[in-house]
């Protein structure tokens, strides 16, 4: 892979309607766009979606840039890769940093399977034509999560995930279960609760929840394997699974029944597969995790979330469910309850340059 430049964009969108839980509120989003043109000017995309501040993980819009800048590129100059497997091994000599590992290599993957005339999704193994899409409800009113949910059904959503908390628990999913009978719903804490809650969160398994993601602390194994013993509702880690190796003792602990693999979280394709790969031995269902993303990362997602193990839909949404417009074209788009795999080279998606310039907020440019 002969690199010639690599571009880094950050941007700033405002969300449709605020995303909320417990942990605060999103209302702007800002991310970085990469871009990796190789010697025959072929560009491959990356997405950086460490957020604003270190609410979710501990990595920033900032810090993600220092990496980049300071290590991941200059790492990249000064060793030539032939596939991004190889990228996401070198990184793997700096701790951590997940997001903006995975910002550079998911670029790599793309301007690989382009230079390779293959979608990326087929690069990396799929065998779907289309992915299962589900989308998050994150609001504090029963009024709004029900408006927003027969929205979103009528859109052809195939599930719904709905943040909750000690405040917003049982007496909000129980109004909600009792409009949609039928209706899978994942419950997401995002470590709202400790073992203290044991009774609290036992109560939920009234609700025949497809499962519960991420009850109890962010960096937790131990306990939640704990919690899973008292508990019929699956628990789904997304926080404490940054790693195949996390994956692993997780799974051999039975600190959960699901994964939620975020491409971020992990540092790349390269390791998001492995955890797949890994689960799918196991026979342990994983899905694709959202992070309120630009079209980019939503192409990555599509692409990952092709693979055979990805057997419940996924934080797989439309463009427009956070964006007035987004930055690829075309938009993503849910049709009949799926998003269709694109078969054109790469991500498959082309930049809109149009509407990245109307967003962005500081740029530069390394050139090899
Ligand atoms: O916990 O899954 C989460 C968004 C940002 C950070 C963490 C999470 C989320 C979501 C959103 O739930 C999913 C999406 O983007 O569709
Ligand atoms: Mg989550």
């Amino acid at each position: 892979m002969k690199i010639n430049s690599i571009e880094l964009n950050v941007i700033e969108m405002p969300l449709k309607d605020p995303f909320l839980t417990h942990l605060g509120a999103v209302n702007i989003r800002e991310g970085i766009i990469i871009r990796v043109t190789n010697s025959d000017g072929v560009s491959g995309f990356g997405e950086g979606v460490a957020f604003s501040t270190p609410w979710y993980t501990e990595e920033t819009v900032k810090t993600s840039l220092h990496m980049l800048t300071d290590f991941l590129i200059p790492l990249l100059q000064k060793n030539p890769i032939d596939h991004p497997e190889q990228a996401s091994k070198l990184f793997r000599s700096l701790r951590r940093n997940n997001m903006a590992k995975a910002a550079l290599e998911t670029a790599l993957w793309d301007l690989y399977a382009k230079t390779h005339s293959q979608p990326l999704s087929k690069t990396l193994g799929g065998t779907r034509s289309a992915v299962a899409a589900g989308v998050v409800v994150a609001t504090d009113s029963t009024t709004n999560a029900l408006r927003q949910i027969n929205q979103y059904l009528m859109e052809g959503y195939q599930r719904i995930k709905i943040k909750i908390n000690p405040k917003l628990d049982y007496s909000f999913l129980s109004e909600i279960r009792r409009c949609h009978p039928d209706l899978p719903i994942i419950a997401d804490a995002n470590s709202a609760y400790t073992l203290m809650d044991l009774e609290r969160i036992k109560a939920l398994d009234d609700f025949n929840l497809l499962m519960i993601e991420q009850p109890l602390a962010n960096d937790d194994i131990l306990e939640h394997s704990l919690l899973q013993k008292e508990l019929k509702t699956p628990i789904c880690l997304d926080e404490s699974i940054c790693s195949y190796e996390d994956a692993r003792k997780a799974i051999e602990f039975g600190s959960c029944k699901v994964i939620n693999i975020k491409v971020g979280r992990v540092g790349g394709l390269y390791e998001a597969k492995r955890i797949h790969d890994y689960c799918f031995e196991q026979g342990v269902p994983v899905w694709c995790g959202g992070m309120i993303e630009f079209g980019i990362s939503r192409a990555h997602n599509i692409a990952l979330a092709s693979l055979p193990g990805f057997s419940i839909p996924g934080d797989i949404s439309s463009s427009n469910r956070f964006w007035e417009e987004d930055i690829i074209t075309p938009e993503v788009t849910v049709q009949n309850g799926s998003v269709a795999v694109p078969t054109g080279p790469g991500i498959g998606f082309e930049m809109n340059e149009k509407r990245l310039r109307e967003v962005l907020q500081w740029e530069e440019t390394f050139v090899f």
